[in-house]
């Protein structure tokens, strides 16, 4: 198996997490990385590799362009503006005022593009993202050349980040972006399958409309838990791609049976609807040990989730989104890759 990986993601290094009420280290922190690099290499997964620069043309394909330039130019912007600390946002064009306008001050413009006021932009924190998306593109390429499955070590984040917003640790939707690459190389239609333990809201967003991508998602219910206002079952797409949106919510503390037997329901709709690629946005954050979050994962369990998936029987590359119990985070991940090279 390939791993993708770059020292680049360690350019975000936040310091503050809006948390509780609190500014907190943040929980999504480079140390993630490591620790998952260093588990995969002690298990010799697979070989290591770096991707190469794809460059803005695969995020525009997906993203707003006025979005990117904004997350291009917002440090930058911020310290200009004679800010102190990093750029958080603090005002929205909320329900009861005008969103058909984008004002010119910084801070209006990053409560425009956000939403979730948890995640910091700092000074780097652009050109992670842009390490993390072609982490996901090049394990894509990877595997729609060799049909083996491949690792994203992507980081941050992606599967918060919508159209034209970010928030929630994620900047550009590294498994939109991937999808998207994987249709212009001829593949017709990706399932993109989220297990992370909050509901891939940027996901679902980007393809609602379509049924190119097909987004499942299985999560804690957002009546609960973040991002609280999408991810319900009755948000079943739009247009053509009714159908090709479908949400598991589940309650916080959901046992792993629960949670195998919506995954069956969810791999037999990706037989059912042909299928030829499968995305997998990979959050461990489903560990019993997590700190912000709330389903029952053993660290064995996560070698049978690798066995489940490898029994889709597609072509396959994982990247990571979540997963915050940074003592288990490397082992959770090296469990999850070994069950997908022992197959189903
Ligand atoms: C990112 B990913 C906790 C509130 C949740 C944001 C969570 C972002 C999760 N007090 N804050 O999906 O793992
Ligand atoms: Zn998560």
């Amino acid at each position: 198996m390939h791993i993708f990986y770059s020292d680049k993601t360690r350019l975000r290094q936040a310091r503050t997490e809006l948390h509780d009420g609190v500014l907190v280290a943040p929980f999504e922190c480079p140390e993630r990385v490591d620790l998952v690099l260093k588990q995969l290499q002690q298990a010799a997964v697979g070989e290591l590799h770096e991707p190469r620069a794809y460059g803005l043309e695969p995020v525009l394909a997906v993203h707003d362009a006025g979005y990117v330039n904004f997350l291009a130019d917002c440090w930058h912007e911020w310290v200009a503006a004679g800010h102190e600390g990093e750029a958080i946002p603090n005002i929205w064009p909320a329900r009861t005022m005008r969103s058909d306008h984008l004002p010119q001050a910084i801070s209006a413009r990053l409560g425009y593009y956000a939403l979730a006021a948890e995640t910091s932009i700092t000074e780097g924190t652009f050109e992670a993202a842009m390490a993390s998306k072609d982490i996901a593109l090049a394990a894509v390429e990877h595997t729609l050349a060799t049909g083996e499955p491949s690792f994203g070590l992507c980081r941050p984040p992606g599967h918060h980040a919508a159209f034209d917003q970010f928030g929630g640790y994620c900047f550009f939707n590294n498994a939109g972006i991937a999808a998207q690459q994987a249709l212009r190389q001829g593949k017709r239609r990706v399932a993109i399958l989220d297990v992370d333990f909050h509901h891939g809201n940027g996901t679902q967003q980007l393809f609602y409309a379509r049924d190119d991508v097909l987004f499942i998602s299985l999560h804690g219910d957002p009546e609960v838990t973040f991002p609280y206002y999408l991810g319900y079952a009755d948000e079943t797409g739009q247009g053509k791609g009714e159908g090709f949106n479908v949400n598991y919510p589940l309650p916080p503390g959901t046992s792993v049976a629960t949670w195998m037997a919506a995954l069956d329901d969810a791999l037999a709709t990706i037989a059912r609807t042909q299928c030829d690629m499968l995305i997998v946005s990979l959050g461990v954050d489903i560990f019993e040990g997590d700190p912000i979050s709330a389903f029952t994962f053993t660290s064995d369990d996560f070698v049978l989730l690798g066995q489940r998936l490898a029994e889709a029987g597609l072509p396959t590359a994982l990247l990571m989104e979540g997963g915050y119990a940074v003592d288990d985070i490397g082992v959770n991940v090296v469990n999850v890759l070994q069950g997908i090279k022992q197959g189903g």
